[in-house]
């Protein structure tokens, strides 16, 4: 190795300095899945299943093995840019053919904890954001932008769907804050630790899915499902989040790391 900060890096993760967290949900049977508004006839998204193929056995002596189903977008999962409609015209727009650079980026933790229990149906504002970086720093550009509401830490809940006669209701984004992080800051996406990027009630605002809607339609991505934003500082992680390489894919659960200093 020539480069001395791939080797300070080896050796920081060695003695400790720097750490990895995990920011992903273990994929199960139970692990929570997008409800659609079903008047509208929209598709369903399968949830995550598994069957065993051997265990050292009759089917297979030496080897432990399992098939497994479910949608792109299930569990801890990556958007891509073409799975809107606002963001099909981009080049290298899947999960196959994008730049694999945006697979990894520096963190902005954004805390909208003690908003999102105190509201569910809570939408971050451009306010908001400035607020943060008031205290933080500008957002810079290439980064991503992690939405901490510690949902995640009702995951096995009926709250996390939080559905009710009208829908879900989880917390998510006013339309012009996502305007305004993929213009003005232009961001590499955005991070959330509910079921989707957009909030629960996102089928009623204007645009539809205003996240999905604008963030996609600037050929940025989504990260959905993630966990332990508390465990990361409001600036200064490393996200690694490298979709499976579907071919033409508009997404996959994914694996969703953070280096972190301490
Ligand atoms: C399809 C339609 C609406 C939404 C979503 C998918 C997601 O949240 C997703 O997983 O991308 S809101
Ligand atoms: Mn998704």
């Amino acid at each position: 190795m020539s480069n001395s900060s791939l080797i300070n890096l080896v050796q920081d993760l060695a003695s400790g300095k720097v750490t990895i967290v995990d920011l992903t949900a273990t994929l199960e049977p139970a692990s929570p899945t997008l409800k659609l508004p079903e008047e509208f006839g929209w598709g369903k998204s399968w949830p995550f299943s598994i069957e065993e193929i051997s265990r050292y056995d009759e089917r297979g002596p030496f080897w432990y093995w399992n098939n497994f189903k479910c949608g792109e977008h299930t569990g801890t999962h990556f958007d891509a840019p073409v799975h809107w409609v606002t963001g099909q015209d981009h080049n290298d727009n899947c999960t196959d053919n994008m730049p694999v650079e945006n697979f990894v980026g520096p963190a902005c933790v954004i805390d909208a904890s003690a908003e999102s229990a105190a509201d569910p149906d809570f939408l971050m504002s451009i306010d908001f954001i400035k607020q943060w970086e008031e205290k933080h720093g500008m957002i810079e550009a290439g980064s991503w932008v992690l939405y901490r509401s510690d949902w995640s830490k009702i995951i096995t809940s009926d709250k996390y769907l939080n559905m009710q006669a009208d829908g879900s209701h989880t917390p998510g984004w006013e339309p012009d804050a996502v305007v305004f992080l993929a213009e003005q800051r232009n961001i590499l996406g955005v991070g959330v630790e509910t079921v989707g990027t957009d909030a629960g009630q996102a089928a009623v605002q204007d645009p539809m899915f205003p996240c999905h809607n604008i963030m996609h339609g600037a050929n940025k991505c989504g990260l959905a499902g993630l966990k332990n934003l508390d465990k990361l500082p409001a600036k200064g992680a490393i996200l690694i989040a490298p979709p499976l390489k579907i071919k033409g894919g508009s997404g996959s659960p994914t694996r969703v790391l953070a280096l972190v200093t301490s």
